[in-house]
């Protein structure tokens, strides 16, 4: 009999890519969908990767405690993912109780569901590198402190802290992966790199001049989506319960990245790329770079898509979505 897996946010980019990867493992996946009045954009991503009619959609949301007790007592989930916030850093700023309510108290909402009504399951916590934010080590392992920078990352912690703790009090086979940024042509357009391969594919085809951006001295350790979402899975593997940090172990600046863009068509971003202040951060995250040793060691996990050739893919599927007039082709 196939596994079962059940995944919250799986409309987003890693959702839809997790999800991918668990049909091709063989699972039956479910994920929870929140009710929306724009239905025919509701699963895109899913549409995108040919993937949406395999995937079984369950009205739910990480607020609604009820809709996720039904959802796992209907399903009956081997390995629940919990994928679901508001993981846009900026509106974290514009938005911070909802993102505290969605970010922090969704992942309890979710451990207790499951707690519930289905203990013998294995649940994965979608932690993130931003909760290092003033980084306390020059390089992020699973052991240094955390020092998070905005109302999104203050969330991230009590959900990774939760998620240890009803590990620790209910002996729950739970496990946090901390990933540092993964990117895609499936990425959100708000977010820098994809905000980056569409201005590019824009400014190539003739469709704008400049690209405003904020602050191009940042430094992030980037990956590919695709990869970072094995890493998901392997965890959940594991004999024992751990946390493991999913990173790529080299870390490029904004501006080094626009370069790699732009230069991929031909073009020099310092004819384009503007910075607006309107961009920065009240609080920004200078430097991220982990060390994935452990997953390297334990789950025998490594990065196969370096950034250069990430950024080219990404470029490459926004000029072809501005030449046909799609959202994701
Ligand atoms: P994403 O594209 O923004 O997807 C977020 C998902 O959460 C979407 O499916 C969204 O549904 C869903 N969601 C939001 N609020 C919800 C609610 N109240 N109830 C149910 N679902 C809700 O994020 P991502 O990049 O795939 O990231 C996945 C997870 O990993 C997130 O938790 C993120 O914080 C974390 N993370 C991401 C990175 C990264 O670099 N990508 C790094 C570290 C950690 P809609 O489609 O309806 O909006
Ligand atoms: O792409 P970003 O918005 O990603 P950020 O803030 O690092 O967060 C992402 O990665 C986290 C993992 O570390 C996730 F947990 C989180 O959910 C999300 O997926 O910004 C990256 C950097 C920042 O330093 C930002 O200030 O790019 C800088 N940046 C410069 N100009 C910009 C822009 N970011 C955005 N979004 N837009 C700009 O115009």
């Amino acid at each position: 009999m196939s596994r079962r897996a059940l995944i919250t946010g799986i409309t987003g980019q890693d959702g839809a890519y997790l999800a991918a990867f668990l049909l091709e493992q063989g699972y039956e996946v479910a994920g929870f969908v929140r009710r929306s009045a724009s239905a025919e954009f509701v699963g895109a991503r899913l549409k995108w990767l040919g993937i949406y009619d395999k995937v079984k959609l369950i009205d739910g949301d990480i607020l609604d405690q009820a809709s996720l007790i039904r959802g796992i007592r209907d399903s009956q989930p081997d390995e629940i993912y919990n994928l679901a916030a508001q993981s846009f850093v900026t509106s974290s700023w514009r938005q911070p109780h909802l993102t505290g309510d969605v970010t922090s108290l969704g992942a309890l909402n979710v451990l207790e569901a499951m707690n519930l009504e289905r203990p013998g399951a294995r649940f994965y916590q979608a932690s993130s590198s931003e909760m290092y934010g003033l980084i306390q080590q020059p390089v992020q392992t699973e052991t240094t402190p955390f020092y998070p920078r905005s109302p999104y990352a203050v969330a991230k912690v009590y959900a990774h802290w939760i998620t240890i703790n009803y590990r620790e009090s209910f002996g729950l086979h739970a496990s946090a992966g901390i990933l540092f940024n993964h990117e895609s042509p499936l990425r959100g357009i708000e977010f820098v790199t994809r905000k980056v391969s569409d201005g590019v594919a824009r400014i190539k085809l003739g469709l704008a001049d400049k690209l405003k951006l904020g602050n191009l001295e940042a430094e992030r350790d980037w990956g590919h989506a695709k990869d970072y979402v094995r890493a998901m899975w392997l965890m959940l593997q594991q004999d024992q319960p751990e946390d493991f940090v999913i990173a790529s172990g080299r870390t490029t600046s904004v501006r080094a990245m626009c370069e790699m863009a732009f230069s991929h068509v031909g073009l020099n971003y310092k004819d384009h790329v503007e910075v607006d202040p309107q961009y920065f951060r009240p609080a920004e995250v200078d430097r991220l770079i982990g060390d994935p040793s452990k997953a390297k060691r334990l789950l025998k996990w490594e990065p196969t898509i370096s950034v250069e050739a990430m950024i080219s893919e990404m470029v490459d599927a926004d000029i072809r979505r501005h030449s046909h007039g799609s959202v994701y082709g």
